[in-house]
């Protein structure tokens, strides 16, 4: 064992002699923390600070598996990525090892993204352990200890110390990487469906546009390209087809495959066999997997010249107006191989052909191309695809990111992603693939995308309505209204379902899906805020709220309430048939945000919640940013800002920037810090520019204080003494802002 100190919060652990292709850690922070430290005592590992005492019991190197064992204080566990299931992954055991597997189950495990990184909460504090391997990776979780195990000849793990919990996250971050700002569009709505025709794409969008929808994005599913093929178009695709969209205010978003299909007179195949850029089987020929296309060669993303061929090969898709890439199927999802055919066709002692290999497939998991497939590093290396597996969408978002410097220099890169990897944040946003219209799963998609936020991946969805099955109305309103405050936002859904755009079960829902979608869009000031934080800091945009205060163990199984941003709490309807729920508001004050009500903290209320309202409350001392709902982000120029106060003494931070560009990266953008306090006989208001870098989108400037005493008469602005009025219970000011800063 070697223990290194990274600095005084981070320490590196390995064991034996572990093997991996790439490094996803970069750099390290740098502050002191005292009170913990990593030692080695008769042979083993303690990690301790005043709370923690995790002390290492075994280690073992068995059947091609390194695996070692600890023993701690009760504890619970959160994160691991993208799990089935609720918070508190006490009890569990997770397999690492991306996966497309469509039906998610309540204890369906592996995922589609394998994040071997979870935070222990033991006692007081929070620690984070990473556990830096590419290969498969085994968890076993108990309440006094936990095993820690991946298919290699050692084990790399990072122990971060937090001893809070946001520290941790912002630390892991920190040395696996965070997002970068995404194109301001791509936190609006946005709406799919397996698959529209051009033709359909065109009335969607139009549809949204006529009845008052927003929308920013509109996707194509497979069925745009030529018989499957990657970097392909239908020719039904003329040039003007997204010209028509982007006329309209909209982006378009394709999907892409990895799976290239075997076809000599197709260009994209030809081009990665003139660089010998697939990756191998046992014999040395192009691994062949069967996907949409049929027979595929798969792209070896470890090699940077591969790399580099996949994103020039983007230009099919951009030089057509493009504006985002959807990566699927990545994990890689492949339906049949080759080989099992072969096994099949022994174990049946007849030929069989691919088209009644159905019944047959359960025979077999689908890792196991895993010993099969071989990639090759740029040093000429050959490593086996069950060490590669886990970072093949990783490898593969990378090379997206490049397409979008290649082909759209100077813009922000917008690609959603299925399948990644500890670090995906850096590339991607991420859905969490084929759920179904399910209440079930409406609810499950909060832990699952908290569990994402708390291993760093802030920018997540899932699709709205459900992927699988039959939405209804009810169900589609009530995901609508929860889907709205979630950081990405799209509807999709499966072909052969029920067609579920926001009119597509009539008149109420549809209002009830245009309300929450315009609520989205008012609050985009203040979601776009989150998203610099979590870029910033890697703070997650939805939060559990365990976040609020991780000492108060109650918190750690509320996994159907979340913190949206910083200050706005949500409850959603999780059941059919229902008008109310119990909803545990955390400390402090929090104000019903639909009609003011206030709320004394760490008590649970029966909250009404009428089928077109879903409960969201904002934390006293707040201060909410609006602005005019619009069809989509950018229609205008210029915007108002809205400045909502909840409370007598507020702080708020705003973020700014032109949204598509990567100035920001070079100071470009404005933060704002707004400060309320009140005096004998008003309020004071602050607004500082704690950073001065971009001419402004926001010119007039609506302060509003909710529910002001009706005694308040005076508001001094920076020290200034400014006119005031009433607006029914709201005490209102108004100014430019360029009059201000
Ligand atoms: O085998 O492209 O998760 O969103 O619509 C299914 C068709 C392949 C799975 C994705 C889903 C997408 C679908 N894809």
């Amino acid at each position: 064992m070697k223990i290194e100190k990274l600095d005084g919060s981070i320490f590196k652990v390995t064991y034996g002699m572990p093997q991996n292709p790439i490094e996803v850690v970069q750099k390290f922070h740098a502050n002191d923390v005292k009170d913990f430290y990593c030692a080695q005592e008769n042979n083993m590992l303690i990690v301790k600070d005043k709370e923690i005492l995790i002390t290492q019991r075994s280690e073992d190197f068995k059947n091609g598996i390194f695996s070692v064992d600890f023993s701690c204080k009760e504890a619970h566990f959160f994160g691991f990525g993208e799990k089935m299931g609720y918070l508190d992954k006490r009890g569990r055991n997770f397999k690492m090892i991306n996966s497309d597997f469509p039906l998610h189950t309540p204890d369906l495990d592996p995922m589609y993204i394998s994040i071997p990184f979870f935070i222990a909460i033991i006692g007081k504090s929070a620690i984070g352990i990473f556990v830096d391997s590419t290969s498969y990776s085994f968890f076993n979780l108990r309440e006094d200890g936990f095993t820690l195990s991946a298919r290699d000849e050692g084990i790399t793990m990072y122990f971060i110390y937090g001893p809070d919990v946001k520290n941790v996250i912002s630390t892991f971050t920190g040395i696996v990487g965070r997002m970068e700002m995404p194109p301001a569009w791509a936190i609006g709505y946005q709406q799919s469906r397996w698959s529209y025709s051009k033709d359909e794409a065109i009335e969607v969008a139009k549809k949204m546009r006529q009845k008052d929808i927003p929308c920013d994005v509109i996707y194509l599913d497979i069925d745009y390209m030529d018989g499957y093929r990657v970097f392909t178009w239908k020719n039904d695709f003329e040039n003007g087809f997204s010209d028509q969209l982007h006329n309209m205010g909209f982006k378009l978003v394709t999907i892409v495959d990895p799976g290239v299909k075997i076809d000599q007179n197709y260009d994209i195949y030809r081009s990665a066999k003139s660089i010998d850029g697939f990756v191998k089987d046992k014999e040395g020929n192009d691994f062949t997997g069967y996907v949409w296309p049929g027979r595929c060669n798969f792209p070896d993303f470890l090699r940077s010249d591969v790399r580099e061929w996949w994103a020039r090969s983007h230009r099919a898709l951009f030089e057509k107006g493009v504006d985002g890439i959807w990566n699927d199927m990545n994990e890689p999802a492949i339906v049949w191989t080759d080989s099992k055919t072969k096994k099949v066709s022994e174990l049946f002692k007849r030929e069989i052909d691919f088209q009644i290999l159905g019944e047959a497939k359960s025979l077999f998991s689908q890792d196991d191309a895993g010993d099969e497939a071989f990639h090759k590093d740029d040093s000429g290396k050959i490593w086996p695809h069950y060490k590669v597996r886990n970072i093949y969408a990783y490898l593969e978002a990378m090379s997206t990111k490049r397409a979008f410097e290649i082909h759209k220099p100077g813009k922000r890169p917008f690609i959603l992603t299925r399948s990644g990897f500890a670090g995906i944040q850096k590339y991607a946003a991420v859905w969490t693939g084929d759920n179904s219209s399910w209440w079930e799963h409406l609810e499950i998609e909060m832990p699952i995308s908290m569990g994402l936020g708390l291993s760093g991946v802030a920018f997540t969805g899932a699709d709205v309505g459900g992927f699988g099955g039959d939405a209804n109305g009810e169900l589609l309103a009530r995901w609508m209204e929860m889907g709205s405050f979630f950081p990405f936002f799209r509807n999709h859904s499966a072909i052969g379902t029920a067609r579920q755009e926001p009119w597509s079960f009539g008149e109420k829902i549809e209002e009830i899906a245009k309300k929450y979608i315009k609520l989205r869009y008012a609050l985009f000031p203040y979601i776009y805020t989150a998203f610099y934080f979590a870029h910033k800091e890697g703070i997650p945009i939805i939060k559990p709220l365990f976040m609020l205060d991780q000492n108060n163990k109650d918190l750690y199984s509320i996994n159907d309430e979340f913190v949206f941003g910083d200050s706005i709490l949500v409850a959603p309807v999780t059941r059919p048939n229902t008008t109310w729920r119990t909803v545990y508001i955390p400390k402090d004050k929090w104000i019903d945000m639909r009609n003011g009500n206030i709320y004394e903290g760490d008590h649970v209320y029966k909250i009404d919640a009428p089928l077109e309202e879903i409960p969201i409350f904002v934390k006293d001392g707040s201060i909410i940013f609006k602005t005019d709902p619009l069809n989509y982000i950018f229609e205008r120029e210029k915007m108002n800002l809205y400045v909502d106060v909840y409370g007598n003494s507020a702080i708020g931070y705003l973020y700014e920037d032109d949204g598509e560009t990567l100035g920001y990266k070079d100071g470009q953008y404005n933060l704002y810090e707004f400060a309320i306090g009140s005096a004998v006989d008003g309020y004071t208001i602050g607004i500082k520019r704690l950073h001065n870098g971009y001419s402004g989108r926001y010119d007039n400037v609506k302060v509003k204080f909710l529910n002001a005493p009706r005694m308040i008469t005076k508001i001094r602005l920076n020290g200034k003494e400014v006119e005031n009025h009433f607006e029914g219970k709201d005490l209102v000011i108004e100014f430019q802002m360029k009059d201000v800063i």
